[in-house]
């Protein structure tokens, strides 16, 4: 008996589903009441579990997207299948409170030496240490700078990543946020703000504390704080992480 045919059989469906999303790739992108535009939809199906829809087109290398929507009867649901390109989705999709959409997308390659976060994208994540001043000089060629978060959802999913790494990542990393000196307001490198309202989502705990211009995802176990903001001299020296 080899090792396959110790595993029941509905173990292996579910390990080949599991296989099948972790294709290296592609993804699926979900839109929100949205639906494929009819001139769009190749064909439908109904089914009794809106998972199958997606599951179906995964599995088909011709389908290129599904919209999900109820079916007359209860419990049932439609799939609409598409095999024509969406990449261009703001023509491909129209607006349906009752139907979600999935599109099937290629994950983005990223270059040598950056990592593909996910909901972030490719990031360079050093592992030598700088002042800060030097950290936003030291990026690799291509790279927009220190990485500043646009949403709080990027900021907490980078956090998160980190968090799952946290054995390889036992140190501190320079992002790219400072504090003006005049007006003592911490801005992102695209210019954003953030205040320092506790609890925060940026911030660690009773942080910002130093009077400090510069601030650092801190790795601190004793205080159980993991890459959350903390405010720190500009000269210390930490790793960092850069953007393209
Ligand atoms: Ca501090």
């Amino acid at each position: 008996m080899n090792a396959l045919e110790k595993i029941p059989s509905q173990a292996l469906v579910i390990l080949a589903i599991f296989v099948a999303h972790g294709r290296a790739t592609e993804t699926l992108e979900l839109f929100q009441n949205k639906a494929i535009t009819d001139g769009s939809v190749g064909y439908k199906q109904t089914v009794e579990r809106r998972c199958e829809c997606r599951e179906a087109c995964w599995q088909d290398a011709n389908c290129t997207g599904v919209s999900i929507a109820a079916h007359a009867s209860p419990r049932l649901h439609v799939c609409s299948f598409s095999g024509q390109p969406l990449d261009n989705t703001t023509a491909a999709l129209t607006s349906n409170t009752a139907a979600n959409t999935f599109i099937k997308k290629k994950k983005p390659v990223c270059p040598a030496n950056y990592t593909d976060v996910p909901k972030v994208g490719c990031l360079f994540i050093s592992t030598q240490s700088l002042t800060y001043a030097a950290a936003k000089t030291a990026c690799p060629a291509g790279s927009a700078g220190l990485f500043a978060a646009h949403t709080v959802d990027q900021f907490s999913e980078l956090s998160l990543y980190m968090n799952k790494n946290k054995a390889t990542m036992t140190t501190d990393y320079w992002i790219g946020i400072e504090r003006d000196p005049v007006t003592e307001i911490w801005r992102w490198r695209h210019g954003s703000s953030i205040d320092t309202t506790q609890p925060s989502y940026f911030w660690g705990l009773l942080e910002p504390n130093d009077g400090t211009n510069c601030a650092r995802l801190a790795y601190n176990p004793p205080m159980e704080t993991y890459y959350k903001l903390g405010d720190r001299s500009c000269t210390m020296l930490y790793n960092f992480i850069c953007e393209l």
